[in-house]
């Protein structure tokens, strides 16, 4: 059986110029290239069917999403231009925590309340890749209700930074939530989410904080040292009905394989307790070793590693790919764990 793997090439038409770091502004790492890559290595696999996923359920979209917040993003491009900018959308000025909630008119403004850094610019065709890999998302969420015990959606720009009402960290919209809702609303009770993305997920975590239904884990760089810097420590579990639902896996840069695996067998064994009925995987490749912005030393042939030790769980899975920035490497990094989650 072949895995389907679900793509549009409308999400190579989102290319930001630049993204601040370190004070100065750099080349976006989140380059149209990284799919690109994944695609024609999955493409040329013989291992993989390519479909192009069902057109986005906006009540869907909805569930996942603010819908001030989808008007925003829809409206931003438009906005700009009129308000006489140039150059990509993107704000330079920020509410701080504790602020008064007053009305923001400029797009400037509301793009700064509703982003939490300066790597998320919005250019002429972001809306249109967004919503495509929010689509891609809600598509490999579908498939595995149908039956599919793998899916695997080719999501760019990623989704796992990007909360209800906010985005950051390169996402727009948080396309594993879709998944897990596109289950959820096809009867699953209970859904699992495992993040194993080198950056802690916050925006699924934020999303499904308060939800007993869905349990979130994910095992990422300390955000002591490591962005997202405000999400991620172990002593976030979840709140009111959802205390217990999530788990907060943080490790030292410099992890390798030997000390990653044990932190992944502690997410499996409380996924396992948890008993979904089907498990969303965000999937970032930027624990690699030579990944550019990244500190973990993961090597390609550890990512068969690691999905053959996920493939152990018996649970349908709906894959969707975050971060990974090594470009020469990202196809046969994805390749390979699609290969050992199909082990099974
Ligand atoms: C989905 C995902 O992996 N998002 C990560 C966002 C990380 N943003 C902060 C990165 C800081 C390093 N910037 C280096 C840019 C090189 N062009
Ligand atoms: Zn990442």
């Amino acid at each position: 059986m072949k895995i389907p793997v679900f793509w549009d090439e409308v999400q190579l038409l989102h290319d930001p110029a630049a993204e601040l770091s370190n004070g100065r502004l750099v080349a976006y790492a989140e380059k149209p290239a990284r799919a690109r890559a994944i695609f024609d290595t999955l493409a040329g696999s013989g291992l993989v069917e390519i479909q192009a996923p069902g057109r986005l359920d906006e009540a869907l979209l909805h569930t996942v999403h603010d819908a001030a917040y989808i008007a925003l993003l829809r409206g931003a491009w438009a906005d700009w231009l009129k308000e006489g900018c140039s150059g990509d959308a993107m704000a330079g000025c920020w509410p701080v925590r504790g602020q008064r909630d007053v009305p923001l008119t400029r797009v400037q403004a509301r793009l700064g309340a509703a982003c939490f850094d300066a790597g998320t610019p919005i250019t002429a065709h972001t809306l249109a890749a967004a919503e495509a890999a929010a689509a891609i998302g809600q598509a490999a969420g579908s498939a595995v209700a149908q039956g599919a015990r793998l899916a695997f959606g080719l999501c760019r720009p990623p989704g796992h930074h990007a909360g209800r009402d906010y985005m950051g960290g390169y996402c727009y919209f948080n396309n594993a939530a879709l998944a897990v809702e596109q289950l959820l609303a096809s009867g699953a009770d209970r859904v699992a989410v495992l993040d194993v993305d080198y950056h802690q997920g916050n925006g699924t975590q934020d999303i499904f904080y308060a939800r007993p239904d869905v349990f979130f884990a994910s095992i990422h760089c300390d955000p002591a040292s490591d962005f997202p810097y405000y999400w991620g420590r172990a002593e976030e579990t979840g709140s009111g009905p959802g205390l217990g639902t999530t788990l907060n896996l943080p490790l030292s840069r410099g992890t390798d394989w030997a000390s990653y695996e044990p932190a992944l067998q502690a997410a499996l064994c409380a996924i396992r307790r948890f008993q979904p009925r089907a498990l969303v995987i965000s999937y970032g490749a930027d624990t690699f070793e030579a990944d550019p912005i990244s500190h973990f030393r993961l090597k390609t042939e550890d990512y068969r590693r690691m999905g053959a030790a996920i493939a152990e769980l018996e649970f349908p899975m709906a894959v969707v790919m975050e971060g990974g920035y090594d470009i020469g490497a990202l196809g046969a990094n994805v390749l390979l764990f699609l290969e050992g989650l199909a082990q099974r």
